[in-house]
């Protein structure tokens, strides 16, 4: 547990009420450092091939390179310092008290949102990644002060608390980047609360929670943020590549990293399954 981390218990229960804690310096000032220049050396292409990416010129300028970006997925299969972001006391602190003593992560995605790029619609995380057991959490680290202008996190305390996971659609609404919306649930947007941080703090919520953001409006600069993806590790995990499915049953994804304690499925070993890639933006009409 870090300094000044409020007792297990607590966490756990404002976890289990609101469906989202926070935890004030999450990357001390070096270790943020060391995140911001990671995130620019993958844009820089220095870290390996991110599928779509294009090559930075020699002389153009970081935060030109930045902007080119808005969204990097599974950037610790290649940067080993995020990977090291993914698995500081922090994190293994806060996973340990609200889910349980072995703790699995499957997932990262860099966000570099800088002036004018869109959010991302409604959505609960876990109807995308399925877990059996609900036990999928994101930590989303500010790497930037995230405000309601550049475009931070909006939640909807309590939302996961039913334990249903909302239908999804494609939407064409500008504000958003081209990932798919839930609709018809229970709550109206005046019931969601912005998730304002400043750099190196993190918010860690439940993979049921509603959550979304806005475009960055350009009053606040930058709103960088690594989000990482854990679940418990007795869980399996259904999920697979496009294209890659296996009877129902079976399908245990394998491209893990044990964060905490044990691994009951250690004996399949793992796979190196997902490649590095940039999100669809609406300038690529929203293809892959
Ligand atoms: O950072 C954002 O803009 C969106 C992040 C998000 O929705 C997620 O991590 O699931």
């Amino acid at each position: 547990m870090t300094a000044g981390f409020p007792l297990r218990e607590v966490l756990a229960s404002e976890y289990d009420s609101r469906g989202y804690l926070i935890i004030p310096d999450y990357l001390d000032p070096a270790a943020l450092e060391i995140a911001r220049a990671e995130a620019t050396a993958l844009c820089r292409g220095q870290r390996g091939a991110i599928e779509g990416a294009r090559p930075a010129g020699e002389h153009e300028d970081d935060a030109d390179v930045l902007r080119h970006y808005l969204c990097i997925h599974f950037p610790h299969k290649i940067s080993a310092r995020l990977l090291e972001a993914a698995r500081r006391p922090a994190a293994v602190a806060a996973l340990t008290a609200v889910i349980g003593p072995n703790i699995k992560m499957m997932q990262s995605m860099l966000f570099i949102k800088s002036e004018g790029k869109p959010g991302q619609a409604w959505h609960q995380d876990e109807a995308h990644i399925p877990t059996r057991d609900r036990s999928l959490a994101g930590i989303w680290i500010a790497l930037d002060n995230a405000t309601v202008e550049n475009g931070c996190l909006w939640v909807i305390p309590g939302s996961h608390r039913p334990g249903v996971l909302y239908p999804v659609r494609d939407q064409h609404d500008d504000r958003f980047d081209c990932t798919q919306e839930a609709y018809s649930f229970p709550y109206r947007d005046e019931d969601a609360i912005p998730v304002e941080l400043p750099a190196g703090a993190a918010v860690l919520f439940h993979g049921y929670l509603l959550h979304r953001s806005l475009p960055n409006t350009g009053r606040h600069g930058m709103r960088r943020a690594l989000v990482n993806h854990y679940m418990s590790a007795e869980s399996v995990l259904p999920w697979f590549p496009p294209g890659e499915g296996q009877p129902m049953g079976l399908l245990d994804h394998r491209d893990i990293v044990l964060i905490a304690g044990e691994d009951p499925y250690a004996y399949k070993g793992t796979a190196d399954l997902m490649r590095p890639h940039l999100r669809a933006d609406r300038d690529g009409g929203c293809a892959r």
